[in-house]
């Protein structure tokens, strides 16, 4: 793969009507990764230049009504297809992640493709397979990087609503609905940009939060039940088995946000949620902090994960059980930053 870093203003040139482009989310895309491909395809569809959404594997049914959303390609469904087009792009843009692992079983592929990536994220330590990069660690949403990009490149560029409404869910999720501490004045001023251009605010929250199925809060019910707080640790987590899931009939994207409850707690900085996943023989993880405390760089050391400092990913290859008891193990050792 060549090496040449290249600003993002020079991608440019490499960008036509004859283009053969594809936008690339991460596995297990959320609104931030649905919001910043769709709405960057769609934008770009505005240049007269097409191009093709793919995911490593399916969306959480909460947002199944963005716009365009039915575009979309999963690699794990249609690997050939996926392939394919790929093989032929001549541009590839990777968007809401830093490295081609966070694709899953589509990294490897990736690794041996020719063809220029374009990178633009806000996770910590990117690695070094794009070709042009637009990277801030310190924005709290790849949606407001691409809203950057249009701007700033395409300073005569109007956004339409489509593109508006995929941009404000994107922002919208990676903020926990502007209350994060990455939420700036800046962001406002993007979300008030989006608004203008027609984003309904109100109809968005309603679209992807007002939409839970009983089953959904009779899980969220279960897992508070196995909320555990460590006091001394300033730490709380929340656990779900695979029979426990199966119960309650969960679908992707049901446990999103449960972690936060944990969180919510008065004193409590780290939380943490346990979700078992019998099919891939793992337990994923989630961790959230306040404060100081670094999850980014936890879920990296202990987890096989990583992702910022406040919010994190990282998954278990031993048992439920065994996950929670060398948690706490290793909890032990951080005591002197976490009290
Ligand atoms: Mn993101």
């Amino acid at each position: 793969m060549p090496m040449r870093k290249n600003t993002i203003s020079e991608l440019k040139h490499h960008l036509s009507t004859d283009s053969i482009v594809s936008i690339l989310g991460h596995k297990n895309p959320d609104g931030d990764a649905l919001g910043s491909t769709l709405g960057l395809s769609l934008f770009l569809k505005t240049l007269g230049i097409t191009s093709q959404v793919i995911m490593p594997n399916t969306f959480p049914e909460f947002l199944k009504w963005l716009p365009a959303v039915d575009s979309v390609w999963c690699f794990d469904s249609d690997q050939e297809k996926c392939e394919e087009q790929l093989k032929n792009s001549d541009i590839v843009f990777t968007l809401d992640f830093n490295s081609l692992n966070r694709t899953g079983d589509l990294g490897a592929f990736l690794a041996t493709l020719d063809t220029r990536y374009v990178m633009i994220d806000h996770h910590q330590e990117p690695s070094d397979y794009a070709d042009f990069m637009l990277v801030d660690t310190s924005i709290a949403s790849t949606c407001e990087l691409v809203h950057e990009y249009i701007v700033t490149q395409y300073p005569e560029a109007k956004l339409s609503e489509d593109i508006a409404t995929c941009l404000y869910t994107g922002i919208m999720t990676d903020t926990g609905s502007f209350r994060f501490p990455s939420t700036t004045s800046k962001t406002h001023r993007i979300i008030a940009d989006l608004i203008d251009a027609g984003a309904d605010n109100s109809q968005i929250h309603q679209n992807t939060f007002d939409n839970n199925a009983v089953s959904r809060l009779n899980l969220l019910g279960r897992a508070l039940q196995n909320l555990k707080v460590i006091e001394d640790l300033s730490t709380a987590y929340i656990y779900l088995s695979q029979d426990e899931l199966n119960t309650y009939g969960f679908k992707k994207g049901d446990t999103e946000g449960f972690v936060n409850y944990a969180l919510s707690l008065k004193g409590i900085k780290f939380a943490v949620i346990f979700i078992e996943n019998k099919a891939d023989q793992i337990i994923k993880i989630s961790f959230r902090s306040i404060g100081d405390f670094d999850v980014n760089t936890f879920a990296r050391t202990h987890y096989h994960g990583g992702g910022h400092k406040n919010a994190a990913g990282g998954k278990s290859d031993l048992d439920l059980s065994s996950t929670l008891a060398e948690f706490e193990n290793t909890l032990n050792t951080y005591k002197e930053r976490l009290t």
